[in-house]
């Protein structure tokens, strides 16, 4: 059932379709600009596909964050409609001055700018629904080509969202209704299965051990944990998934179900698709892999349709990231987090692991190799700064930490910057700073546990 809300947002979206259709017609060049990341490429992706179908003019532009220089560069471009995508909202103020027509399609937050006639501002918050989790930027993008009959090119807007940790359990809201979209266009199919990566393209240890979400302790990350575990339940481990047989295969599923039983659950598949990118969520981790490598172009080629040696690269950068991952949570779990009283740190100044550190905080406290009752801060050294990426859990969450806050004001005292979300939180401090920075993160951390 649609709501008042996801009518309003509708309607909004079908203002940007109307725009957007007349300068189709007007046969106008179309510029799309949009976020470097799975969630961006797929914003990208849903409308770039839409304007080829209508063989209209546009040209991309992909880019880590908006900032005001790239937006005064941007005005005196002679495109006469801009479409900004999972970005934006933030700048309403500075596109509403551009003379020339503007759509946002974003899903951040949003302050209360009012837009101009010429600006069409589409952002779930606007209407009071949680970006964060019912709405990525590919969808808010995708809403727009809705308006222009274009429900089969739905699957883009999951994948954004899957991009962005909206559908690991399960579509809501507007997700939701873009998932109705995508079944109805026959386009998307929903069944039950393990959800786990690279079936048909890695061996099955790999393929375990490559499976980060839903986390398997003792066989996420962990090679030698992973073959162990098929040698336990009597499977060779260097067969892939898809060559199993199907008694095997119901052995591995009655097994990993007692590792985690949130493995077992819906696959979003496109059969239309090839089996690399048959699967939504594995389509979402390639686009990821191509945003963390900084190329852009690549994921984007993908998402428009090359095949072949383009996928060949994009697959390369995923093994090598995934190997990246595999050898960042080994080392943590050789060396262990050093313990303060409520939070642990890592700290590296190796290349490698410190363009992961993010994700070994996050994956490693959901595998258990760090202690999950803690907060971890991941501290890379980049020359005389060092850089943080903080990582807890819900359950911390809930007894009053907000790592955003701590990272903010700690950082802050120290001439540095860092902020983010509750759960997850980032900071850059001058390096002679860290262990003052970190006696005092552990000390607010455990001034936000006794006051909660
Ligand atoms: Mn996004």
């Amino acid at each position: 059932m649609i709501q008042n809300k996801q009518h309003s947002l509708l309607n909004r979206a079908k203002q940007a379709s109307n725009m957007l259709k007349e300068h189709i017609d007007n046969n106008d060049v179309i510029r799309l600009v949009s976020h470097n990341d799975a969630d961006g490429i797929s914003a990208a992706a849903v409308l770039a596909n839409a304007l080829k179908e209508e063989n209209a003019q546009f040209h991309i532009t992909i880019i880590p964050r908006l900032k005001e220089d790239v937006i005064n560069k941007l005005r005196s471009d002679d495109s006469s409609l801009f479409i900004f995508t999972d970005m934006g909202s933030a700048y309403v103020k500075e596109l509403n001055t551009f003379k020339n027509d503007v759509i946002i399609a974003d899903h951040h937050q949003v302050d209360d700018t009012e837009s101009e006639s010429h600006l069409v501002h589409i952002n779930p918050h606007i209407f009071g629904i949680d970006g964060s989790k019912e709405l990525s930027g590919a969808g808010s993008s995708y809403l727009i080509a809705r308006g222009l009959d274009k429900k089969h090119l739905a699957y883009f807007a999951l994948i954004g969202a899957f991009g962005d940790m909206q559908g690991q359990n399960g579509f809501i809201g507007m997700n939701k209704m873009i998932v109705e979209d995508a079944k109805e266009s026959g386009v998307l199919e929903i069944h039950e299965g393990l959800k786990i990566v690279s079936k048909s393209t890695q061996p099955l240890f790999k393929s375990l051990a490559y499976t980060f979400s839903p986390p398997l302790p003792g066989i996420s990350g962990d090679f030698e944990g992973s073959q162990e575990f098929l040698e336990k339940i009597g499977l060779s481990y260097g067969i892939k998934f898809t060559d199993l047989e199907g008694e095997e295969a119901d052995v591995l599923k009655d097994e990993l179900i007692k590792v985690n039983p949130d493995i077992f659950d819906n696959c979003y598949t496109v059969p239309k698709e090839i089996p690399l990118l048959r699967d939504l969520e594995e389509y979402a981790y390639i686009l990821d892999a191509c945003g963390k490598n900084k190329k852009f172009g690549l994921g984007l080629g993908i998402a428009l349709g090359e095949r072949e040696k383009v996928l060949d690269v994009a697959v390369k950068l995923q093994q090598e990231y995934r190997d990246q991952i595999v050898k960042g949570l080994e080392w943590a779990k050789r060396e262990g987090a050093t313990q303060l009283n409520t939070i642990q740190y890592l700290y590296s100044e190796d290349k490698v692991l410190k363009s992961v550190m993010g994700t070994i905080a996050s994956i490693g406290l959901s595998v258990d190799i760090l202690d999950n009752s803690k907060p971890v801060l991941g501290l890379s050294r980049l020359h005389k700064d060092i850089k943080i990426s903080g990582r807890t859990t819900r359950d911390m969450v809930d007894k009053g930490v907000d790592l955003g806050k701590a990272l903010k004001d700690c950082s802050n005292n120290f001439t540095g910057q860092g902020g983010g979300h509750d759960i997850a939180a980032g900071a850059m401090i001058p390096l002679e700073s860290k262990d003052a920075f970190l006696k005092l993160v552990d000390e607010m951390v455990e001034h936000q546990l006794t006051n909660n």
